[in-house]
């Protein structure tokens, strides 16, 4: 799916204000026609979540409603205009001038209406309903006991924002257009071979021009299509390949032309790279790589899961300070504006979608696995072009099930036919026999020995992981991931010797972990859970519905473990 972009052809404009909005606390909008305009509401911010946005009502999960106004920019009308919602939290329904215009279910990824036919030159009037309850059959789901369950009832420990949580953009295209490309990359010796799949809106004989440039190489080809998919292959002589600390990247501009005129063009940034797992190792650009780095949230005081440039800017450069080179996207897809920083800054991803809590109850099986299926193909989607995502994480911390595998032989499967360049993974919690590691390239373990088991004990909460982690490979014969790992700490809390909660416990919780990771050839990874202290639900072991295993802050500031991986990861203590 591609984004939005300005260039002759194309133009976009976000819709990011301040918009009108009421909360339905008695699920009447759509008994009393809210849909055709509300009254009483009031201003809030788009995008953000609302939960944080006012004095009262945070747990209040949906119904609730917002419109906004806006007018066509100037010579829109003679093309093709669509609306897209980078993310609404959980499920949307949209109308444009009182017309429905779609439903789209699901909290993190894109999705987009052709509203040609009905948008007017002016005056023009959006409603959105968003719903973010919590219930069992939707994916992430509630938790099935209340009476046990955390408040708000979510079976993950993040906090479940609502809202219209990333960007709303207006944009036109031609009414010929480019409507998907699939960039794939191979190297051969100092070659690199780039792969453009084209797929246009309709079939009609084009000449397509494909321009590959960077620092003055300027490689292109041109071909001619009368198909609605069609491909060319580029070939870079001594080309620069993408890879962390050098994230080299092309422009690939691919331009639609008839007779001589042009009437369409994206251009697109490519990385050159390759990423493979072999034996015990995982491979980028042929040689081994480490994965250091971290386990995060979207998750910000006020703005929740909304998007907030200079927050990404703080984390990219958080984790650069601290010297990681990667973070898996827990525990759903990222803003695209993430991932389009990590191709330019060269940090590598472990994309994962938002399957987390999984149970494999009967009652909710199938409708749960088409929900997942859905969600990996519009990640794959939305995802496959760029370099700095190197595997595809199913879900996290799916419950032990003997119906589990079922599911997940049909996700992988799903994910492999949809892109086979990259490896496939989800993040397992079970200590003990997992079926669905088969369905893995690489097994990714969240251990947490010495803090929710054999509490406070890190000589054999040691001990137990490193055995554990032994018996996984020779079990599996594939490389591992420590995807999770840490304790909580209250910034500010001292204790020696080290005691649970301390900062000095987590300063001694995660360099044991990493030196048993590191005494493992086939231990590849090590992320740090987490970046941040995040929001949670309430429960007993969250004080103040915060997660407390952040190195840094909420408010991004370094506890005493920071400063220690530093020094591990990056050698540095300045
Ligand atoms: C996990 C989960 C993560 C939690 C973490 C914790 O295993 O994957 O979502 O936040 O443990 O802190 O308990």
């Amino acid at each position: 799916m591609l984004y939005p972009q300005n260039n002759r052809f194309r133009q976009f404009i976000e819709l990011s204000d301040f918009w009108d909005f009421r909360f339905d606390f008695d699920d009447k909008g759509l008994r009393d026609g809210w849909e055709k305009g509300f009254e009483n509401g009031q201003p809030i911010a788009v995008p953000a979540s609302w939960n944080e946005q006012f004095a009262e009502n945070r747990d209040f999960l949906g119904p609730a409603w917002y419109q906004t106004h806006f007018s066509l920019p100037w010579g829109w009308d003679k093309h093709r205009v669509l609306i897209r919602f980078n993310s609404v939290n959980y499920l949307a329904d949209v109308w444009l001038n009182g017309e429905k215009i779609g439903q789209h279910e699901g909290g993190h990824l894109p999705f987009k209406f052709d509203i040609t036919s009905q948008i007017k030159n002016e005056g023009n009037h959006l409603v959105v309903r968003v719903d973010g309850n919590l219930t069992t059959d939707r994916v992430p789901p509630s938790d099935h006991n209340l009476l046990l369950a955390n408040y708000p009832p979510t079976n993950f420990d993040f906090y479940p924002f609502c809202g219209i949580q990333r960007p709303v953009l207006l944009y036109s295209i031609p009414n010929e257009a480019i409507i998907d490309l699939t960039i794939n990359t191979s190297i051969e010796g100092k070659t690199g071979i780039v792969n453009a799949k084209v797929e246009r809106s309709d079939g009609n004989p084009v000449k397509a021009q494909f321009n590959l440039t960077r620092n003055g190489t300027n490689i292109s080809t041109e071909i001619e299509m009368d198909n609605r998919l069609s491909e060319a292959t580029l070939r870079v002589p001594n080309a620069s390949f993408w890879a962390p600390g050098a994230p080299q990247l092309y422009d690939l501009k691919i331009e639609l032309s008839r007779n001589g005129t042009t009437f369409d063009s994206y251009t697109l940034p490519v990385g050159i790279r390759t990423i493979s797992v072999e034996g015990d190792k995982l491979l980028l650009n042929g040689k081994p790589i480490e994965l250091l780095g971290f386990g995060r949230h979207e998750d910000f005081p006020v703005i929740g899961r909304g998007l907030m440039p200079a927050v990404i800017i703080k984390d990219y450069s958080l984790m650069q300070w601290i010297g990681a080179n990667s973070f898996r996207t827990s525990h759903y897809p990222y803003s695209e504006q993430m991932m389009d920083l990590a191709d330019q800054l060269g940090i590598l991803i472990i994309d994962e979608t938002p399957a987390v809590g999984l149970t494999f109850h009967k009652t909710v099986f199938d409708r749960h696995l088409e929900l997942c299926k859905q969600y990996t193909k519009e990640l794959i989607a939305r995802d496959k072009n760029h370099p700095s995502v190197i595997m595809w994480s199913l879900a996290n911390e799916p419950h032990q099930n003997i119906n589990a595998k079922m599911f997940f032989e049909q996700l992988y499967d799903l994910a492999k036919k949809l892109d086979s360049t990259r490896p496939i993974t989800f993040a397992n919690m079970h200590i003990g026999e997992e079926r669905s590691f088969k369905f893995c390239d690489i097994v990714c373990v969240n251990r947490y020995y010495g803090w929710y088991l054999e509490r406070a004990k890190m000589d054999k909460a040691c001990e137990l992981l490193s055995k554990e982690l032994d018996k996984l490979y020779k079990r599996y014969s594939k490389p591992i991931i420590l995807s999770e790992f840490g304790a909580g700490t209250i910034p500010g809390w001292h204790a020696n010797p080290p005691e649970m909660w301390s900062e000095e416990y987590q300063v001694e919780f995660l360099s044991e972990y990493i030196k048993v990771a590191n005494s493992k050839p086939f231990v590849v990874g090590q992320h740090v859970w987490n970046l941040c202290d995040f929001k949670t639900s309430q429960h007993d072991r969250r004080m103040g519905g915060i997660n407390y295993k952040g190195v840094f802050t909420r408010d991004r500031r370094p506890k005493m473990a920071a400063h220690h991986l530093r020094k591990l990861w990056s050698g540095k203590t300045d």
